[in-house]
């Protein structure tokens, strides 16, 4: 299945408060939500560039995925998210094509989307998700 664009990219935070107002005043981008999401141990902040957001993400427990990625890598890019129409079925097609899944069914994500990962072990050490309904 391909994706329409990137839904958006994922930057691992330390604090929220300290790096909402770099892309508020640095570069210019107005932060249109803050939401807690549970499931993922994480709080995240999200900016629209065009169509594609920055989605913050600030751990909210060391161990969860976040908190383990900024022990061991610090601060940076966490993982990039396509829009897909279904995301059932784009994750279908990719371990149909022989990638590992971390998610072998869709659930909820942040802002009511369903999203499901690939591993990076299996995508090129990158953190890829899909994002959709
Ligand atoms: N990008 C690239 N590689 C990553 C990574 C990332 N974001 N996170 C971990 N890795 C790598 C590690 O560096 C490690 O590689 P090495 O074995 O070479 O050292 C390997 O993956 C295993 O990492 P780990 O620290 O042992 O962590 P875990 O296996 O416990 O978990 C992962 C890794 C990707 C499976 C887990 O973070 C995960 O399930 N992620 C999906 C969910 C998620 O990231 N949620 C947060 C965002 C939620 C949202 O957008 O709302």
């Amino acid at each position: 299945m391909t994706p329409t664009h990137i839904e958006h990219i994922g930057i691992a935070v330390r604090d929220l408060n300290v790096a909402i107002p770099f892309y508020e005043k640095v570069l210019g981008l107005k932060c249109y939500g803050i939401e807690h999401v549970a499931d993922q141990k994480v709080r995240t902040a999200f900016f629209l560039v065009g169509q594609t957001k920055i989605e913050l993400l600030e751990s909210t427990d060391p161990a969860g995925p976040v908190g383990k990625f900024i022990e061991k890598r610090g601060e940076g890019v966490h993982h990039i998210a396509f829009a897909v129409p279904d995301t059932a079925a784009a994750l279908r097609e990719a371990e149909s094509s022989g990638v590992q899944l971390i998610d072998a069914a869709p659930r909820p994500g942040a802002e009511g989307l369903s999203i499901g990962f690939m591993h990076p072990k299996s995508t090129g050490g990158v953190l890829m998700e899909f994002c959709g309904k």
